[in-house]
């Protein structure tokens, strides 16, 4: 029996949708979709409203997913146009630095003015509709005002996380053959320097880079950069003098809004591409209802504007819903780690979203950093990107909480664009651990590995069996891949690449990937990605990556290296392997463990048993199952005595 919260009668009083409301409207939203998301389209301003609504194949063999497919609308002239008469002296973003003494904001009024004055800068550098530009900045307002004017004049942009090296950023440029990119001279994060703009002058030497005609650098440290002419300009010299008026563009529902980058369990990261009509539609009203969004609410959400919950929670969910956004361009820990209850109390955060790496890291400093804070404004918590441990989830709402603030527990991806398994805050009883309950439109099945759907209380592959709004369309450039990647494994249904379970209540537990996809801190690491950095190496004959247990990250990185005839495995190259790593990803794939492996566990037909490699790291000698299969059973012995985490 798991722990039950039932919803608090006071919040439910003032909520959006309660208990009834929701299942009214979970029923009508999966027994007339088309009816209930026209409904829902009328959230937005459309320049022609749409009139045919859903129109989804997902059959393998001609599979295409559009949504409003005759609707014309433009996504920033949503954010900022729309609010102005009544919200333009409104907080739209409250800037809160690395340095706790940096802070600024900005209304609706200015932002959608520095929206325009960007937009007329691209547009004057030559940037029209369906051009690609990369976004590589810290967490400052130039990333969404950066983001908000392409969508303004309708260029695709594809932002970039700041803590990607040169080599993953060059892969990006080269993939999405974006014309501009626009930076900052360095990031500071936690007290420390990242040179940005050294990272995209390094980027931009790697080949199929070319594309690139322009860098706009934004001023943010002033520390010293090398600024190449013609193709290197400073943002604050290009946004003199420009024009505050730039009429939005009207953009087909489906016109593509952005790109970004996610790994999967096969090859390099590839292009998650969202449209702008659907995904607009799906990122507003989640973070409204999910949120419980009211007028006067302080919305906080900690991800970085580089993953997706930074596009669709930080950016385009609150901004549409006129909301006031906090965005915070530092860490946990820094200058201590009172840091983000500091930030709540200074702004008087009201709504708090974050991720269960961060609440562990913070749980292991224990209370006092947090109670001696006051926290009374808040009146809502979130988590979003791994499964939460009960442990977890109970300090949260404890110490942090004061159990007085629900929480919500937010299940999705980058390929679903919103939320889509989450409590209601005025209508979902919680259970700790529990993403609980499929959103409005969201129709989750579990299936066994042979497809077959699983009644009642079970466990096994989770599925979406209809499309919604907020869906990815495809993958930049490689329509093939999205439908072999989603549509392949099971037939008629989209493949999350999550295990789940669901209990007798009908909740939903994730459980984790059941693909090589490693959830480090939340971020994912496609474990082929880290074994191509490794095998780049000319010492290194053979590399498998699986993840392990890890205390804070959740998953760890655990590397099994195979070295060429005659080469040895010393601490030294170690490093050495550590450091190719970090440069050709970055920092948050370098492996945590890292085994010489005299050689894998392989299959008669050469394929590495990951299963197995799996157990060791997990520390389960015992739990190998069947290894008869193997090529040579041998090496298996050596790798259980040699394993790193006993
Ligand atoms: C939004 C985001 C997606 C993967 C997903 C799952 C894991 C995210 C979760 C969760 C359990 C939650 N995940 N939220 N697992 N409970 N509330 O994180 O997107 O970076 O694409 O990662 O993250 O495994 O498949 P993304």
């Amino acid at each position: 029996m798991s722990d039950i919260h039932p919803v608090d009668p006071a919040f439910a009083a003032r909520a959006h949708i309660r208990k009834d409301d929701y299942q009214r409207m979970y029923a009508r939203s999966v027994e007339d979709p088309e009816g209930f998301w026209k409904d829902m389209s009328g959230r937005l301003d459309w320049v022609t409203p749409p009139t045919k609504i859903k129109n989804v194949s997902y059959d393998p063999k001609d599979l295409y997913i559009k949504w409003y497919e005759d609707g014309t609308l433009n996504v920033a002239a949503n954010c900022l146009d729309r609010h102005l008469e009544k919200r333009g002296d409104k907080t739209a973003i409250i800037f809160e630095g690395d340095d706790p003494n940096e802070s600024r904001s900005l209304t609706y009024r200015e932002l959608h003015r520095e929206v325009c004055k960007f937009a007329n800068t691209l547009k004057n550098l030559g940037v029209a509709k369906g051009d690609r530009v990369i976004v590589y900045l810290p967490m400052i307002p130039e990333a969404a005002v950066a983001m908000l004017a392409c969508a303004r004049i309708g260029a695709i942009h594809s932002v970039v996380f700041g803590g990607f090296s040169p080599d993953s950023l060059a892969g990006r440029i080269a993939d999405s053959g974006a014309k501009l990119v626009i930076t900052a001279d360095e990031g500071c994060r936690g007290g420390k320097k990242i040179p940005l703009k050294a990272n995209v002058d390094e980027s931009l030497t790697r080949p199929h880079t070319n594309s690139v005609e322009t860098v706009i650098v934004v001023r943010r440290t002033g520390g010293a950069i090398n600024l190449q002419s013609p193709r290197d300009r400073w943002y604050h010299t290009l946004m003199e003098g420009q024009s505050t008026d730039c009429l939005p563009e009207a953009m087909n529902a489906e016109d593509p809004l952005f790109t970004l980058y996610t790994s999967g369990s096969t090859g390099l990261p590839k292009g998650v591409l969202h449209t702008s009509g659907g995904y607009l539609v799906y990122a507003s009203m989640t973070h409204e209802l999910i949120f419980d969004v009211r007028e006067d609410d302080v919305y906080w959400c900690t991800a970085d504007v580089g993953w997706i919950t930074g596009h669709s929670y930080v950016v385009y969910g609150p901004l549409a819903n006129g909301a006031t956004v906090v965005m915070f361009d530092g860490v946990p820990n820094y200058p201590d780690f009172s840091r983000f209850w500091q930030v709540v109390d200074k702004h008087q955060v009201t709504l708090f979203y974050t991720a269960p790496t961060a609440i562990r890291a913070l749980m292991r400093e224990g209370e006092e950093p947090v109670k001696k804070t006051s926290r009374k404004s808040l009146r809502l918590l979130g988590t979003v990107g791994e499964p939460i441990n009960p442990e977890a989830w109970n300090w949260y709402y404890r110490v942090v909480g004061d159990e007085r603030c629900p929480i919500v527990d937010t299940w999705w991806q980058t390929e679903t664009g919103g939320i889509l398994i989450t409590p209601l805050p005025g209508a979902t009883d919680l259970k700790p651990g529990s993403a609980t309950l499929p959103f409005f439109g969201i129709t989750p099945a579990i299936v066994d590995t042979d497809g077959k759907p699983q009644e009642g209380a079970c466990s096994g592959n989770l599925v979406i069996t209809d499309s919604w709004p907020g869906q990815m369309r495809t993958v930049y450039g490689d329509h093939q891949r999205f439908v072999d990647t989603y549509f392949k494994t099971y037939p008629g249904n989209y493949f999350t690449g999550d295990g789940a379970r669901r209990d007798e209540d009908g909740y939903y537990w994730i459980t984790g990937r059941v693909d090589d996809v490693i959830n480090v801190s939340g971020h994912r690491i496609g474990t082929a990605e880290v074994e191509s950095a490794l095998v780049a190496n000319h010492k290194v004959a053979e590399a498998a990556v699986v993840g392990c247990h890890h205390d804070i990250k959740g998953q760890g990185i655990y590397a099994y290296v195979t070295l060429v005839a005659g080469e040895t495995g010393s601490e030294e190259l170690r490093k050495e392997l550590i450091a190719g790593v970090r440069k050709e990803i970055g920092p948050i794939a370098v492996p945590d463990f890292l085994q010489w492996a005299p050689g894998l566990p392989k299959t008669r037909s050469g394929k590495i048993m990951r299963r197995i490699l799996r157990k060791i790291a997990e520390n389960q000698p015992d739990q190998l199952g069947d290894i008869s299969t193997l090529a040579d059973p041998s090496v298996v012995k050596s790798l259980v005595e040699e394993r790193l985490i006993k």
